[in-house]
């Protein structure tokens, strides 16, 4: 899928973040920041050490990450010249705040790229795999968030990138469903 919001090319789109060519890539971390397993251990293996030791330096100065906060670091040997940190929220039942939560991690992130000049970026699905978050609920809440934040500020491109091709059909989904409204 692709698509335009104002300015910006918005993708929707099957594979690997740790190979996409966007400026920056958005990694679903935790609040330690010291790496784990899906995504964020993909990003850490592919991009080196060197995101670690930017990682240990900001919780140094600021301790952990709390959810829906954003932070940036190099992005290490990645193709990506930064890696945006943020922490989306564990589900438990939907009245935790988390829909608000995971709001946060995407406009915060959005944010901080604007805030740093950055052009393009990608986005993996947060919070919708060890977090458990439903997809069907946070693919609408991601989009909605990125298409609100676009009509104020335009970048090159928007990317999501899916792992599977099932959670890209949930989001191609969620896509018209945002579209329509
Ligand atoms: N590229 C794109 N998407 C990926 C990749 C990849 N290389 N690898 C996995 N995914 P998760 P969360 C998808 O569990 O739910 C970590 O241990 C995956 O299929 O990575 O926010 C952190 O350290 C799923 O659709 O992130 C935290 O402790 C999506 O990325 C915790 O997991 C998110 O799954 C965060 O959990």
């Amino acid at each position: 899928m692709d698509a335009y919001v104002g300015k910006t090319r918005v993708r929707l789109l099957q594979g690997d973040i740790t190979r996409q060519d966007t400026e920056a890539i958005v990694n679903a971390a935790n609040s330690s920041l010291m790496g784990g397993g899906g995504v964020d251990g993909a990003i850490h293996r592919a991009g080196g050490p060197q995101i670690l030791e930017e990682c240990k330096e900001i919780v140094a100065r600021q301790g952990r990450l709390p959810t829906g906060e954003a932070v940036l670091t190099s992005g290490g040997r990645l193709a990506a010249r930064y890696v945006i940190h943020t922490v989306g929220p564990v589900w438990q039942d939907g009245r935790h705040g988390e829909p608000e939560l995971l709001r946060n991690a995407y406009y915060n992130s959005l944010s901080l790229a604007k805030k740093h000049g950055i052009r393009s970026l990608s986005f993996p699905s947060i919070s919708t795999g060890a977090y458990r978050f439903p997809i069907e609920k946070a693919a609408r809440i991601a989009l909605s968030t990125v298409c609100d934040f676009l009509k104020e500020h335009a970048f090159d491109e928007v990317r999501f990138v899916l792992f599977s091709e099932k959670d890209l059909r949930v989001y191609e989904e969620a896509w018209l469903e945002i579209s329509d409204s």
